[in-house]
């Protein structure tokens, strides 16, 4: 019985998570999360713990457990963080530090090395201009780390923490020589599901355009016509999380990949949505901050390393994605609304 933690267990990639997990029969799952679990997820876990990543007392709550895995997505996104950087870096950075500890006690006491799976992100990345970053073109995941947000500077800091912590830690203390911690890491690209709605990020244009026309209402876009970056499929990013998990540590060269699968234009996005709705009405209105933002992240993402280290390939390019899940899934529930 593998013994698993989710924080952030209500969030978006938490929802599609927690369904693909629970179908695992060797699994007992924990989720922990600010607010109660959201319908149909409660039932999917064996214990629900509601509080705060970074209250010490609802770590040393979890540690009571015998955890092997940790699938830590408890963050504010980039538009949050910009609101609330005390708030943003307390549960992004401090909530992290705090379960990489938690995770190395566990692991010391069972003997077995916990694996700590941290969802990174594009937003790591600042290009300095948009001629810089059409220029660029696919970045690989040491280049242009100069990230001008705060959740890209506590992703990118986390990343760093966890290799440290996995290197003092995983492989050297427990006297007998075992490791006690072993993270590893992924930068999503935007996410798009297709059953939930996200909040608080900056490349949720992309599904809010797709979900507002799917309820036949107008959407006013908060970048550009032009603004690009990667995006990806939900399950495709589930899919992932669970790949790098599975995947041996001796084939790991890294602890952080790259992950990528389409990299439309907000125009290219927009002309799918229209041909699966006609009547979608989609204008722009540009946001100067979150424009400036999407502007500094990368165009597209190299992440040749993930495929060759542990065969990553993304199941949905952008044609699947709208046509085999977004449109059909998403017609489906707002049909039932
Ligand atoms: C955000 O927009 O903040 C996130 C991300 C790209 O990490 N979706």
């Amino acid at each position: 019985m593998i013994t698993t933690l989710v924080t952030g267990a209500n969030g978006e990639i938490g929802h599609s998570l927690l369904e693909t997990l629970s179908k695992q029969s060797d699994r007992r799952i924990i989720a922990l999360d600010l607010s109660p679990l959201g319908h149909g997820l409660a039932e999917l876990v064996h214990r629900s713990v509601q509080g705060d990543v970074s209250d010490p007392a609802v770590v040393a709550e979890l540690e009571t457990e015998d955890i092997d895995e940790i699938y830590h997505l408890a963050a504010l996104l980039s538009t949050s963080s910009e609101k609330n950087p005390a708030l943003a870096h307390q549960v992004n950075v401090n909530g992290t530090m705090g379960l990489l500890m938690m995770a190395r006690r566990i692991g010391t006491r069972t003997g077995r090395a916990v694996k700590f799976l941290f969802p990174s992100t594009i937003a790591v990345y600042g290009m300095k201009s948009v001629e810089a970053k059409n220029a660029a073109g696919a970045v690989t995941e040491f280049e242009h780390l100069q990230p001008t947000t705060m959740y890209g500077i506590n992703k990118v800091y986390c990343e760093q923490l966890g290799g440290y912590m996995s290197d003092r830690f995983g492989q050297l203390t427990d006297e007998a020589g075992a490791k006690v911690l072993d993270f590893r890491a992924l930068r999503f690209p935007g996410l798009i599901s297709a059953t939930t709605v996200p909040t608080g990020g900056t490349s949720d244009y992309a599904p809010e355009m797709i979900h507002a026309a799917a309820q036949g209402k107008a959407y006013a876009c908060f970048v550009r016509p032009d603004a690009r970056i990667p995006f990806m499929a939900m399950p495709d990013g589930v899919k992932a999380l669970l790949d790098l998990a599975a995947a041996p540590m001796e084939n790991l060269t890294q602890r952080v990949y790259n992950i990528g699968a389409f990299a439309p234009s907000a125009e290219e996005i927009a002309a799918k949505v229209k041909s699966a709705f006609p009547n979608a009405e989609i204008s722009y209105a540009p946001h100067p901050k979150r424009q400036a933002i999407v502007d500094s992240w990368c165009a597209d993402v190299n992440d040749s390393v993930a495929r060759r280290d542990w065969g990553w390939s993304p199941d949905y390019d952008m044609d699947r994605a709208f046509n085999e899940y977004l449109i059909p899934t998403i017609s489906k529930v707002y049909s039932k609304a």
